[in-house]
């Protein structure tokens, strides 16, 4: 299959009828959830690009897989069976199971991370730099600057800018480790080349730092690195992502994305000693080191999650089905993210907005509008998620204001995105008579979740 006649690897078993709506019924349910898209409902929702976190579409072996879990509270096959195809595709001898990505960064964080340390990262994400400063570091983003213009082009917009590395390492008082995020999901699931990697390992080795993995997404980063990387176009994704791998000491994962299930994650390390720590914390906050709180029937769906995720087919068409939903965008003249990313078509609210100030959220006021245009539910990714300073207590104002239109694995057709791009493109037509929000509750973490808005008239 080549990128011109590239086609879904795989038939449709099982089908959902997914709820259409009027514009009235769409404005009363956004009103209800406070403009929040969080707060709808599911069953008020038509085409659903929240996220592609725990969305996916299983496949037959993965729903086989299900009935074959074994629910043993002590050492399941199941998770055997992960630890084996973790250290097959990923190349991480220990493998920890947790609930999900975060119950992984939270285990990590506790146990790197002391009182006063700095953490270097290709930007932030909401829960990782989160469970960070729970555990008393700071973050500090590392990102070349071309990452924070949505206007580049740069083909690896999540490379880590190797000067402002350094120079945080000289600064701060300790580094545990630098934070490596493949791709990097705020700056428009943006890929992180090889060789810059391999520089923040040589740079960290200097230091005697480590170096973690997020790797939620790093099977979307293997493509790009195939795509884009001179040397690479002849590798398949699964070795790629072996050697992506084999340049970091540890891992953190939300299997809920990658590796096509509903719920999981996992902490891959090679040290012994710190293996046996982070059992240890499993066991106080997850559950038992052989399920992290998950069922055995969950594990053996990864296991099998992990093998259909690394298919070159699968990759291929994954990522180029995102990329038409952004070429249609872009015909119709919206203004988007470049390059098109891995998981999710990212407006920019800033362009689409301009006569919107930023603390009025123009992107939360996008995703409402696109919300009542076609009942898509799409996410804010700007001030809103940004949070505020801890020590200030302002907004934060990232450079990116955006609205994430995400898409789950194996799920629409592209005949429900091309739907998607027409709304988009209405919702543009109408842009210049639209005004911001007030927010007018918001919780102490992790606000976007629960936040309300309301509206500013006139
Ligand atoms: C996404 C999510 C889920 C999410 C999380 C927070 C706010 C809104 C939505 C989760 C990630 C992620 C990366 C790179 C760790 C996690 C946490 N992403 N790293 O994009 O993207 O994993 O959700 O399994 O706890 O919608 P978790």
């Amino acid at each position: 299959m080549t990128n011109d006649d590239w086609f879904e690897p795989y038939k449709i078993k099982a089908v959902e009828r997914i709820p259409i709506t009027t514009r009235e019924q769409r404005l009363a349910a956004l009103e209800d959830a406070g403009w929040n898209t969080f707060l709808l409902r599911s069953d008020q929702v038509t085409i659903d690009l929240l996220t592609d976190s725990g969305t996916s579409a299983m496949s037959d072996r993965q729903w086989a897989g299900l009935m074959i879990g074994d629910e043993a509270y002590a050492g399941s096959r199941n998770f055997y069976h992960l630890e084996e195809v973790v250290r097959r595709y990923y190349g991480y001898p220990h493998v920890i199971p947790t609930h999900q990505g975060r119950g992984a960064e939270h285990i990590l964080s506790e146990m790197l991370i002391e009182g006063g340390d700095t953490i270097p990262g290709n930007m932030y994400f909401t829960t990782t730099r989160l469970h960070q400063e729970l555990a008393g570091g700071t973050f500090v983003d590392v990102v070349i600057d071309e990452a924070h213009d949505p206007q580049s082009l740069h083909p690896f917009k999540g490379n880590v800018d190797i000067e402002k590395l350094e120079k945080v390492i000289e600064r701060a008082e300790r580094v545990p480790y630098v934070s490596i995020a493949g791709t990097v999901n705020m700056a428009g699931g943006q890929p992180i080349s090889m060789a810059n990697l391999r520089t923040v390992r040589e740079v960290a080795d200097k230091h005697s730092i480590m170096v973690v993995l997020d790797a939620t997404r790093a099977v979307e980063n293997a493509y790009f690195v195939k795509e884009r990387e001179p040397g690479y176009e002849g590798k398949s994704v699964a070795e790629i992502l072996l050697e992506m791998c084999a340049l970091t000491d540890a891992c953190t994962m939300s299997a809920k994305k990658d590796s096509l299930v509903n719920i999981g994650g996992w902490i891959g390390l090679r040290d012994d000693d710190l293996a046996a720590q982070a059992r240890n914390l499993c066991v106080v906050y997850e559950g038992l080191h052989t399920y992290g709180g998950l069922a055995g029937r969950d594990l053996e769906a990864i296991a099998i999650g992990v093998e259909e995720s690394v298919d070159d087919d699968h990759v291929r068409a994954r990522i180029l089905q995102v990329r038409e939903l952004g070429e249609r965008l872009q015909a119709l003249g919206v203004p988007i993210v470049g390059p098109i990313g891995g998981h999710a078509v990212f407006l920019d609210a800033k362009r689409f907005y301009p006569h919107i100030p930023q603390e009025e959220f123009p992107a939360q006021r996008l995703a409402g509008e696109i919300y009542l245009d076609s009942g898509t539910r799409t996410m804010e990714r700007g001030i809103v998620s940004a949070g505020r300073d801890p020590e200030t207590g302002e907004h934060r104002h990232p450079a990116l204001e955006l609205v994430r239109l995400t898409i789950p694995r194996r799920v629409y057709t592209s005949r429900h995105l091309a739907a998607v791009a027409g709304s988009v493109g209405r919702v543009h037509e109408r842009r210049e008579g639209t005004r911001g929000l007030e927010m007018v509750f918001e919780p102490t973490y992790l606000r976007f979740f629960q936040a309300r808005f309301r509206p500013l008239q006139g």
